[in-house]
């Protein structure tokens, strides 16, 4: 777990961080300048964020207040150093979000007893959101938040004027996989294909598994051209893989419906509608195929 240590004091941010390395599997950053570690809380992945009040430039009241803004960081925990008598300090820190508070001059038992507490708080709501979001066989997204995250990407594309394209892709005669090998051999394939398609698509691209055997794809700042080639090197690659299940080897093919998010789109299900129609043509015409609409 990664830990933001901000304290324009470098003894004391050094003395803490001494103190909590004493934990296990706790990797700590120290900011004696309030903005770098600003930066630094708003750009990388961190679990907790231990800070002092008074600082220059920013104090710890108003870097929680700017922090708090971020809806990607909502969930870190902010533990605030702050002297005991502040009492105006503490209320207004715990509006603005702070989780938890610790007195100055800082004892070492408490400090670690309450970060280790913040931490344990912390990594529960991880696992929590794994659980809400990730899909348990595939490790890719599950239905519901592939489809709030594309909701989101459909409007930032919106704002920036930029392209998106959506592919609906579905295993062809799959229950025939599932009836020739077994339907725990049915789930690998369904987990390698999910590996194919990631293999396939950039970073900034996302995917879901939307039921059974259907994902779908986001590519971001793609046109629909630009989302052809990459549905054939996905169509391709899926065909030229034999999966390994057990002792079994296994190939299959995927029919992919895809179109471009347009205007008269009010909303993501539109296009996802029209690529779902899409993927319905290619099945007609033989599977293996990619329908674009
Ligand atoms: P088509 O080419 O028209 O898509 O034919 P299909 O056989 O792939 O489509 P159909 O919808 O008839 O069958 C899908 C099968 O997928 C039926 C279902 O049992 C199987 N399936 C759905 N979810 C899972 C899963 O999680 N694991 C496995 N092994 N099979 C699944
Ligand atoms: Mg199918
Ligand atoms: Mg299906």
């Amino acid at each position: 777990m990664n830990i933001a240590i901000i304290d324009d004091n470098v003894v004391n941010a050094k003395i803490n961080a001494a103190y909590i390395s004493k934990l296990e599997n706790i990797n700590t950053t120290v900011f004696t300048n309030p903005v770098e570690g600003l930066a630094y809380c708003q750009e990388e992945e961190i679990d907790m964020i231990l800070v002092d009040y008074r600082m220059p430039d920013i104090n710890g009241l108003e870097l929680i207040r700017i922090v708090r803004e971020n809806p990607d960081k909502s969930g870190v925990p902010i533990v605030m150093v702050t002297a005991v008598n502040d009492k105006d300090v503490r209320w207004a820190a715990l509006g603005a979000g702070a989780n938890d508070f610790l007195s100055k001059p800082i004892d070492e038992m408490e400090l670690i007893i309450r970060v280790r507490n913040m931490l344990s708080l912390r990594s529960y709501a991880l696992d929590l959101k794994h659980l809400a979001t990730i899909d348990a066989l595939t490790s890719v997204f599950n239905r519901r938040y592939f489809l709030e995250q594309a909701e989101k990407e459909m409007k930032r594309t919106r704002r920036y004027k930029s392209p998106l394209t959506v592919l609906m892709l579905d295993v062809d005669k799959f229950k025939q996989v599932n009836d020739t090998y077994g339907h725990a051999c049915g789930d690998t394939v369904l987990t390698k294909l999910a590996n194919i398609c990631i293999a396939e698509l950039r970073d900034i691209d996302f995917i879901g598994r939307l039921g059974g055997e259907e994902f779908s794809v986001c590519l971001t700042e793609t046109t629909l051209d630009d989302a052809l080639l990459v549905a054939e090197r996905l169509r391709k690659s899926v065909e030229n893989t034999v999966i390994r299940a057990g002792t079994d080897e296994i190939n299959v093919t995927v029919s992919i419906g895809l179109t471009e998010i347009s205007d008269a789109d009010q909303k993501f299900s539109c296009a996802l509608n029209r690529a779902d129609q899409a993927l319905y043509s290619a099945k007609e015409q033989g599977r293996n195929k990619i329908i674009q609409a």
